[in-house]
């Protein structure tokens, strides 16, 4: 008999020694508990995107100037929610998503410069029914390999029939250079490679964010220079 059969729905603890990728998404399949917690997670990314949404048309009433460019969301596709499981050795159940994946809702703010991926974090988390519950600054703190963004994880409630729940999103923050960076640097497959493989290529790629940084901050350099000559 197929194990999946001996899974009722109710069960939810699949361990990871039984459960191959293919019996994960036929489990995800049938599965209305995994489609309802996607959903809360669709709902989660909507209020915090009404948010965003919400604050860059404040901001451009009152400084003539929107401080975020583009907003893009996506929930984590099955197949990367269950391999993200397995390589940290977290039990693969619908429990198990919701206690120890952070990045289920994921939202990417992309903002004009940096001080406005500042002033965005801050319009967002200072509203009193967001909780923070991680902030990672790789703008201050990059990665190795030049990344920068600033992370956040924040626990915001939904209102379903049933009651209020709460839940995680992820909320990433960066400028337009770093976006550009980023996007590239995530085509280029390389990761399977040991840094000291390819130290080469390490090097490059962290050129590269390190003169996009660079230009980032002489651009919001410029713009400051023009506010003072209009003040
Ligand atoms: P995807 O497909 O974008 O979802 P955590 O998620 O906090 O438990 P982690 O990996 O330590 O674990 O979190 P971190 O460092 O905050 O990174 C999470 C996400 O940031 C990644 O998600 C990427 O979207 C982005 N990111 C982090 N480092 C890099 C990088 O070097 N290059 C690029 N292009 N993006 C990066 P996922 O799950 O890897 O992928």
């Amino acid at each position: 008999m197929d194990e999946l059969e001996l899974l009722s729905d109710d069960e939810q603890l699949i361990m990871p020694d039984i459960l191959t990728r293919e019996q994960f998404m036929k489990f995800v399949e049938k599965s209305s508990k995994f489609e309802e917690l996607m959903m809360m997670y669709r709902c989660a990314i909507r209020e915090v995107q009404t948010k965003l949404e919400i604050l860059n048309d404040e901001f451009k009433t009152k400084r003539q100037r929107n401080p975020i460019d583009t907003i893009r969301s996506r929930i984590k596709a099955p197949m990367s929610i269950y391999e993200k499981l397995r390589r940290r050795g977290y039990p693969v159940s619908i429990q198990s998503i919701a206690d120890n994946l952070n990045d289920v809702a994921g939202i990417r703010v992309v903002c004009p410069f940096i001080s406005d991926i500042y002033d965005v974090a801050k319009m967002l988390i200072s509203q009193d029914d967001i909780e923070v519950m991680e902030v990672k600054d790789y703008i201050k703190n990059p990665k190795p390999n030049g990344y920068r963004s600033l992370h956040y994880v924040i626990i915001i409630p939904i209102f379903l029939s049933s009651g209020k729940e709460y839940m995680k999103v992820e909320v990433q923050i960066r400028t337009i250079a770093m976006n550009f960076w980023a996007s590239l640097e995530h085509q280029m497959h390389y990761k399977q490679f040991e840094n000291d493989e390819m130290p080469e290529i390490v090097n490059q790629l962290t050129d590269c964010a390190e003169s996009i940084y660079h230009t980032d901050v002489r651009m919001q350099e410029i713009r400051e220079d023009i506010h003072k000559m209009n003040l």
